[in-house]
């Protein structure tokens, strides 16, 4: 197996951006099946284990203190409470248990319950995600040695657009901690979100960051703005309806992620409920081959187990079988 590039221009990556998309899908639908099996989609169920009150300014978020959304800040979850919700999760089918707290940073007194919460949910035999904001390398190490198999943090848009959707911490801040979370050998989930106003040149941008890494994230998640009330983006939204991403952009945005980073999970993230099944199917087609499950995301509404049954019956996919990511991974691995 050869290594997949790394060396991607923004030239080459707008210019797959501007294939005609029949093309654009071919292209994308071949990749696909050269290296995963192409009806299978990967299960992910998430749960906020501590929600609100974040000190970030991320003016997507509903959890920011900044935004005024209602969403009530909470502790983080006891230990049990936790692997209930996981244990459901596994019952319904998930493969994956993604957690996100809504901290800057997690605080060194919080570690060993997370490293308990990782332990627990491990042993269930469901693979572990934590999405916990910055990391130090120690604490990055620590996770590893509890055995987390992934970490989640978004880069979220190019380089030039982050900076006008938060300020409180830099896209070098990001791209430190994923340095840190790479470095303790845990796999790596990064992506970013489509539909925040920004431009397709920005788009360009936000997929060349993420295919321009050493190694491409494991997993890539593709959200699409959940504009919520009371946030800085989900207002503006709100007054310019326009502004919404087009479907077909959002499409072409799966496809480019897919052929430029074609060993990684492209995750359909947020934003799948106020999609149509049609976009979603060519979502799928565009390569897009994990999504999160269940009615709830970290606080907005997902499209639930009900309709994605029924989606996954019409488009006659099926869950992932197997250790698809690890094999992935492993092969990156192998090629060093
Ligand atoms: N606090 C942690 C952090 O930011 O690193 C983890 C939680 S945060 C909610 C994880 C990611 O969810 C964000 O980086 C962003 O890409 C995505 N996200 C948050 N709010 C969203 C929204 N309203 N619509 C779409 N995606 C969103
Ligand atoms: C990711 O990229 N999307 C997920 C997960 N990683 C943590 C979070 C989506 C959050 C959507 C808005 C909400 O539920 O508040
Ligand atoms: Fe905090 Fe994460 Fe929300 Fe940003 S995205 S405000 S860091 S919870």
């Amino acid at each position: 197996m050869t290594h997949p590039r790394t060396d991607w221009t923004r030239a080459e990556i707008a210019d797959l951006f501007n294939l005609p998309l029949t093309e654009l899908l071919y292209r994308a639908a071949t990749v696909h099946r050269e290296n995963h099996p192409p009806a299978e989609v990967q299960l992910c169920t998430l749960l906020s284990i501590k929600t609100g009150g974040c000190p970030e300014d991320c003016g997507y978020c509903s959890q920011s203190v900044k935004a005024d959304s209602g969403v009530e800040a909470t502790k983080l979850m006891d230990v049990q409470a936790v692997l209930q919700r996981a244990a459901q999760a596994k019952d319904a089918g998930s493969q994956r248990f993604c957690m996100g707290a809504a901290w800057r940073n997690p605080k060194d007194r919080d570690m060993p319950a997370i490293v308990e919460i990782v332990k627990g949910v491990s042993a269930m035999g469901l693979e572990t995600c934590m999405t916990l904001g910055m990391l130090t390398p120690q604490q990055a190490e620590m996770l590893a040695e509890a055995g987390l198999d992934y970490y989640n943090h978004n880069i979220d848009s190019s380089p030039e657009y982050y900076e006008r959707v938060i300020s409180t911490r830099t896209m070098a801040d990001r791209l430190d901690t994923l340095s840190h979370v790479r470095a303790a050998g845990i796999n790596v989930c990064s992506g970013g979100i489509v539909g925040m106003g920004e431009t397709r040149e920005d788009r360009v941008g936000f997929i060349h960051t993420l295919a321009t890494l050493p190694q491409h994230p494991e997993s890539v998640p593709v959200n699409a703005l959940v504009p919520i009330k009371g946030t800085v983006l989900g207002d503006m939204l709100a007054d310019t309806p326009l502004a919404k991403i087009d479907d077909i952009e959002f499409v072409r945005t799966v496809a480019v992620a897919r052929i430029t980073m074609p060993l990684s999970m492209v995750r359909l993230s947020a934003g799948r409920e106020s999609m149509s099944e049609a976009t979603q199917a060519l979502c799928f087609m565009a390569g897009a081959n994990s999504i999160f499950t269940g009615d709830k995301l970290l606080t907005a509404v997902n499209a639930g187990d009900d309709k994605d049954a029924a989606l996954f019956a019409k488009l006659g996919l099926t869950a992932l079988k197997g250790e698809e990511p690890m094999r992935a991974c492993k092969a990156l691995e192998a090629v060093g």
